[in-house]
């Protein structure tokens, strides 16, 4: 099994601003305690960080074939992106939404998600965490 972590825009500056929203560990240790666990688990997995809506929408369209599933955080893109939206309907790649933080009790513009209505579930709240429960979750599913 193999699958595919992609992280949005700003997720490059966790770890180095904003430590009380998103708490003090880098981008590269999420992915590292995320690989730590696909090891464990005997997946492999990819990681793909952009600030830029086009290039998200280009990895989820070459996701197909390559991958079994996905583990998203669309960042601010969760709240606006149509794009993404569409090209995750587009794909049908089964995945899972995660945010660091827990969408829902912050401002009422991020309670709603573009997204969240294809994903096989969402997972917000729990940190670093988040990304291993989410992994976890499509590994399950598609196993
Ligand atoms: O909680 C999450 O994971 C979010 O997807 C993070 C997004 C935010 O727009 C979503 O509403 C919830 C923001 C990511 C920005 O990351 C930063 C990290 C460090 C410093 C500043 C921003």
């Amino acid at each position: 099994m193999h699958f595919l972590v992609l992280h949005g825009p700003n997720l490059n500056l966790l770890g180095k601003r904003e430590p009380a929203v998103y708490g003090t560990l880098t981008l590269d240790e999420i992915n590292g305690s995320v690989k730590r666990l696909a090891d464990e688990l005997g997946c492999d997995v990819d990681f793909l960080q952009s600030n830029a809506e086009g290039e998200l929408i280009d990895a989820i369209q070459m996701a197909v074939g390559k991958y079994n599933g996905l583990v998203i955080n669309p960042a601010a893109y969760t709240h606006t992106s149509v794009a993404i939206r569409d090209a995750l309907a587009a794909v049908g790649l089964p995945f899972v939404e995660v945010h660091l933080s827990n969408i829902h009790r912050r401002e009422k513009f991020r309670h709603k998600s573009l997204t969240a209505s294809l994903a096989v579930g969402q997972i917000s709240g729990f940190g670093c965490d988040s990304y291993l429960l989410g992994l976890r979750a499509i590994f399950n599913v598609t196993k």
